[in-house]
């Protein structure tokens, strides 16, 4: 089985198991895929990744990826609000 992005300027090829990085440059282990480790040369294999987010990133309940400095500042991000939901340092409670 071949796995391929589409628009790859040139097809690339890649073996059982692996995926192929958008960069055409690579293939990689399909496991290494959204395993917050980069390892296409381009770090392709860590974009799009719908359950995970950059290192400095979190996770929202509604599947967003936020800054980490978005996350208990007062200010809803997320869609759902969820990061200021999951707050155990709010400036409201410290304060009480
Ligand atoms: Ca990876
Ligand atoms: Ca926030």
């Amino acid at each position: 089985m071949c796995v391929l992005f589409l628009g790859l300027p040139s097809p690339l090829v890649c073996e059982d198991g692996e995926v192929a990085c958008s960069d055409g440059s690579d293939c990689i282990l399909e496991m290494d895929r959204c395993d917050g480790i980069p390892d296409c040369t381009d770090g392709s294999d860590e974009q799009d990744c719908n359950e995970r987010c950059s290192e400095n990133e979190f996770l929202c309940d509604a599947d967003e990826c936020h800054p980490t400095s978005d996350m208990c500042d007062g200010h809803p991000d997320c869609f759902d609000g969820s990061d200021e939901k999951s707050c155990k340092c709010r400036v409201e409670d410290i304060l009480a």
